[in-house]
């Protein structure tokens, strides 16, 4: 019942079919129950509130007897970069019990190549059934955006790779029941390998993005100028540069990959590593704005991996409020859509005003909509910093310059 298991669950309960919503968390249980929502993602409290009031939705801590089950549970990594795939492993040990001839499982988790016949058949094949023969087995990979989720599930074209072309059928009847988008249908494999491109292709186009950005810093241009006049010619399109990428499927997946074959992927493996690296970056832009960091009190706006969602898994912004401190600096950090967070080594605050209090100069790392909003008149009556670091240009410089304050941006080597 995650990101995209209670979107998905939700979605299905509320366009005709009866749902049994699983998760091994009791608090996520508990809160579910008691109406509440453990995540945020804009429409999704009214849609799950109709989808438990209706009747058609019921949460509860194991799967039972069903006509179908859908895996959505998450696909980390261990600290070497290796998938971590137990979760899709217990997941598929909870549905064996339960599994009858006839019936159909999905998985939507993203994985490793030849997960989908080298893991999960196996496991549920411990059922005495036969994955093809006695049951259908597909992988149709979630590619909606966190902040569009409930948008997105419907609209987007929907890849379903089935391992015989009978699961794959079955399938496309299942999601048919919502999706408006198109429904194409391949093996499994191949459904597998489409979502990683996906967002590896992106994960590389935002590394040639922070690498412009460096290089603009260095030749003294404004990177997001050249960005726009690049992006003119009608063949390209680049990225937007920023403290780096996270969340739990653009910096996770490429590795996968990685993983997989390290003998023929340097490309993307130099990805990660250019992306991962830009916090640093986003530092030393401070240390030129704040020279010695020790003892600096800096207010830093943005937590989350990126606008508008309360997701602070991988996030670099998280990463560079880390590294500030460990340079010294008095780091104040506020997260709008997380204001009662916790993170180990960082001090976060629940209000604007407390961020702002005694800052001697503010940091922009994620642009949400309630700081990319904010006014220059305001914010200088919040705080004494009349100095602005911002990572992800989003406050318009000759606004905030006239404002009073000093703005030095990521990518921009002009003074
Ligand atoms: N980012 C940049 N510059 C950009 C765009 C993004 O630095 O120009 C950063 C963001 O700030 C963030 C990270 O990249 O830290 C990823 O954000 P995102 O909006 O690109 O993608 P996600 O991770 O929220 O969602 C992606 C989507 N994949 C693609 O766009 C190819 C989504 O469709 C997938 O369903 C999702 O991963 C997933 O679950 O795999």
């Amino acid at each position: 019942m995650g990101y995209i298991g209670l979107p998905t669950a939700s979605t299905f309960a509320t366009n005709g079919i009866t749902v049994v919503g699983v998760d091994v968390n009791p608090k996520i249980i508990k809160t579910l129950q008691s109406g509440e929502l453990h995540i945020y993602e804009p429409g999704l409290p009214d849609l799950v509130k109709t989808a438990i009031s209706n009747g058609k939705l019921r949460i509860q801590s194991e799967p039972e007897e069903a006509d179908a089950f859908l895996i959505a549970v998450p696909t980390p990594f261990y600290g070497d970069k290796q998938a971590d795939l137990s979760f899709v492993s217990s997941a598929a040990q909870a549905i064996v019990p339960h599994l009858r001839k006839g019936n159909l499982v999905i998985l939507e988790s993203t994985s490793p190549p030849l997960t989908t016949t080298g893991l999960v058949a196996p496991i549920l094949e411990q059922s005495g059934l036969k994955a093809g023969k006695d049951f259908n087995l597909c992988y149709s990979p979630e590619r909606v955006l966190p902040g569009q989720i409930l948008k997105e599930l419907i609209e987007n074209a929907r890849i379903i790779g089935g391992i015989d072309t009978a699961s794959a059928e079955a399938g496309r009847d299942l999601y048919k029941h919502f999706v408006k988008g198109e429904i194409i249908l391949t093996d499994a494999t191949t459904a597998e390998m489409v979502k990683l491109m996906e967002n590896t292709y992106r994960d590389v186009n935002i590394a040639i993005a922070n690498e412009f950005s460096r290089l603009a810093d260095r030749f003294g241009i404004d990177i997001w100028e050249a960005v726009a006049l690049a992006n003119k010619h009608p063949r390209v399109r680049i990225l937007n540069p920023g403290p780096g990428v996270g969340g739990h499927c653009i910096s996770v997946d490429p590795w996968f990959l990685v993983e997989a074959a390290p003998d023929i992927t340097p490309l993307i493996h130099t990805a990660r590593k250019v992306n991962d690296g830009q916090p640093e970056f986003v530092v030393r832009l401070v240390k030129r704005a704040l020279g010695s960091l020790r003892n600096k009190k800096v207010a830093v706006l943005g937590l989350s991996y990126k606008a508008d969602v309360d997701d602070i898994r991988e996030s670099p912004a998280v990463e560079a409020a880390h590294l500030l401190v460990q340079e010294g600096a008095r780091v104040k950090a506020f997260e709008p859509y997380k204001t009662t967070a916790e993170i180990p080594g960082l001090e976060l605050v629940s209000s604007l005003a407390e961020v702002f209090s005694d800052a001697e100069a503010i940091l922009v790392l994620v642009p949400h909509t309630p700081i990319r909003t904010l006014e220059p008149e305001v914010v200088a009556k919040l705080t004494p910093a009349r100095i602005i670091i911002d990572a992800v240009n989003t406050w318009p410089v000759e606004k905030w310059t006239s404002g009073g304050f000093k703005v030095y941006r990521l990518g921009v080597g002009r003074s």
